[in-house]
């Protein structure tokens, strides 16, 4: 059979299919990287991978030949947490929050995240779509081919379900795939302060209309001291499991509330921010299938500790990086500056951080079958980098080393 599609010349081709460990690799640097290899595209499959000469029974007179001049390309990479659909900023409190008041403090005083709620319940369902469609653009151009997204802005039935249809209609509309979550607690709205329980029960009364309407895939809680208790959290995920909701949590993030060890119990897929995850508390994602979601970018952007990414890699808990892009705690799109700031803060290897936006970012969201790694029969989705090796591409930071990105065996972005 012949191909539609080969891109030859590549001077590291990061595959991502994991390998057996060596006895001198972390358990996360087991990622395949082939030297002067080829890809090979069939429709919006591949069809074959390689190194060295392309086999000429692949090239047919139709098959269109992309030399990639010696750089690095890798698979599309995955964003596995991100708050996509918003409305407004809050550039506002941007000098309280450089100057020292709490996050928390912040979203007690009605500001943060019940700021951006009453932005999103005022924009159109229109509105909302042409912005995240904008915001999504700008990520295709920094790599990322496939969007975990998270709705929690609305916080009433109107506004959340309002936000999982922009994440339906996304996937038709633009070209990166976007896996959709239901936050209906991502904090409890002005409107039922005193009245904690009834709101709790209003998002369990919602879980049965966001999975029969097809709007969401996962369920998240923002469990957090001050938002929602580890037991009000676990309340909410047994019904959304009854329901058929892949779980996820924000655990551990500013306080340890034994968040990750919740992630354990309940299986979930995957446990985010971790910043204050407890000894025991890596014990149990050790013990799992749980991948640990780190966002770099929330620390930086707040001053706050880094989540300790080199223990827990060490330990054998399996790590993602996402950019947790919302417009509070982390405004940006850029997952390159993320895996930087892995490089630089977390010290995680350059290895490890291909693997942790790549297969296991598609592990998190459950989507290892269909992306994460160039493999045959996988989507062809990738990404062409102008950098010779994947150090420099996390050394030279703050700049977006893009050269051109594939989506489904299509050229979706070129620089
Ligand atoms: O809008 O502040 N942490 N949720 C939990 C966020 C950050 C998003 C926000
Ligand atoms: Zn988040």
């Amino acid at each position: 059979m012949n191909a539609d599609l080969i891109i030859y010349n590549i001077g590291q081709l990061v595959t991502g299919k994991e390998l057996p460990l060596k006895d001198d690799e972390s358990p996360m640097e087991n990622i395949e990287i082939l030297e002067n290899g080829y890809i090979a595209v069939s429709g919006n499959e591949i069809m074959a991978i390689g190194h060295g000469e392309v086999p000429s029974k692949l090239i047919k007179f139709t098959t269109k030949l992309v030399d990639a001049e010696g750089c690095v390309v890798v698979p599309g990479m995955i964003d596995s947490h991100t708050h996509l659909v918003h409305g407004g900023s809050r550039e506002n409190e941007f000098l309280d929050k450089i100057q020292g008041v709490p996050y928390l403090e912040i979203l007690k005083r009605g500001g943060g995240i019940l700021s951006s709620v009453n932005a999103t319940r005022e924009l159109s369902e229109e509105e909302l779509l042409d912005k995240a469609k904008k915001t999504l653009r700008t990520m295709l151009s920094y790599g990322v081919t496939t969007v975990e997204s998270k709705s929690g802005y609305g916080l009433d039935s109107e506004t959340e379900l309002k936000q999982l249809r922009v994440n339906e209609r996304l996937n038709h509309e633009q070209e990166v795939e976007v896996v959709s979550t239901f936050m209906g607690a991502h904090a409890l709205p002005e409107e039922y302060k005193d009245r904690r329980e009834e709101f709790i029960q209003k998002v369990i009364d919602l879980l049965p209309v966001v999975k029969e309407r097809g709007l969401a895939e996962f369920f998240d809680v923002f469990c957090e001291e001050g938002v929602f208790s580890i037991e009000e959290s676990r309340q909410m995920y047994l019904e959304a499991q009854k329901y058929g909701f892949k779980l996820r949590i924000h655990a551990d993030e500013i306080v340890n509330t034994k968040g990750a060890q919740l992630a354990q119990e309940l299986n979930m897929y995957s446990a985010d921010h971790l910043m204050a995850i407890s000894d025991e508390g890596i014990e149990a994602l050790k013990n799992s299938k749980t991948i640990a979601n780190l966002l770099p970018g929330t620390s930086f952007s707040l001053g706050k500790e880094y989540a300790p990414a080199r223990k827990m890699i060490d330990q054998g808990v399996q790590v993602a990086l996402s950019t947790d892009y919302n417009p509070g705690s982390c405004p940006t799109e850029n997952l390159q500056l993320i895996m930087q700031i892995a490089a630089l803060k977390l010290k995680m290897r350059p290895k490890e951080i291909f693997k942790a936006v790549t297969i296991n970012a598609a592990k998190s969201i459950g989507r290892e079958k269909r992306v994460g790694s160039l493999e045959e029969g996988k989507k062809a989705d990738f990404v062409i980098f102008d950098a010779k090796n994947i150090e420099y591409i996390l050394y030279h930071f703050g700049v977006n080393h893009t050269k051109k990105v594939f989506k489904n065996g299509c050229l979706v972005f070129k620089r």
